[in-house]
């Protein structure tokens, strides 16, 4: 086979690994009975759990995770999403995740597609960008392995640099200057049209307005850069 292809089998097959598509099946979720996977909540930093339903280790480390993403929302770093995924012939036991959170709660299909894909061990957690490349990736087993504040500051900075490159940076150059002040000037006097990702990007106080309040906040962080 030509090794141009298989490159291009191989990098497409890589891409598709860090994502899936499983019903949500935790009723107090927002994307309850969705089908949902990382890609599913573009734009943000996501950290999934791989573990086994029960009120056993592997639920205890859950109940960690869930509290480490309500401190998370608490300190308004809201790009961020928790995903746990168990296995389906577990799902009797699914309560014991369930209860006492509200984040996006999966069953892997029969024989585990998903935690072979991602070569998953039990009680791994994944951090993902919004490109779903893992960022960061740790097994929770034995408490001496991970560090649960190390954990936390990795999603934290990944979630603000996130939020950092693209609030402002209308043009999508990287850099947040004067060009992006003209774009937002040339949008609010009607010259040029935007997309809804651009508008949102330049919408500095998130109010879904564009007027002169985002082109201060705008020149105030030009100023600041
Ligand atoms: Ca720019
Ligand atoms: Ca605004």
């Amino acid at each position: 086979m030509n090794k141009i292809f298989c490159a291009i089998i191989f990098s497409l097959s890589f891409q598709i690994a860090n994502d899936f598509s499983l019903l949500d099946i935790n009723s107090t979720s927002q994307t309850f009975s969705d089908n949902i996977g990382p890609s599913y909540f573009t734009d943000d930093i996501i950290f999934v759990y791989f573990g086994h339903f029960g009120w056993g280790t592997c639920g205890a480390r859950f109940e960690q995770l869930n509290e480490l993403y309500d401190q998370l929302i608490s300190n308004n770093i809201l790009n961020v999403k928790l995903i746990g995924i168990s296995k389906q012939q577990l799902s009797s036991s699914s309560a014991a995740w369930t209860e006492n959170s509200d984040v996006p709660i999966v069953s892997d299909l029969i024989n585990n597609p998903t935690w072979q894909a991602w070569g998953s061990s039990n009680r791994d957690v994944f951090v993902l960008n919004p490109n779903q490349e893992v960022e960061y990736k740790v097994n929770m087993t034995s408490t001496s392995a991970y560090d649960i504040d190390e954990i936390y500051s990795t999603i934290e900075s990944l979630a603000l640099d996130n939020q950092g490159i693209q609030m402002g940076d209308g043009n999508a150059d990287g850099y947040i200057n004067i060009l992006d002040a003209v774009l937002t000037v040339q949008f609010i006097l009607g010259n040029i049209n935007l997309t809804n990702e651009q508008i949102s990007i330049i919408d500095l106080n998130s109010d879904s307005t564009i007027n002169v309040i985002d082109t201060v906040e705008l020149i105030t962080l030009i100023l600041n850069e």
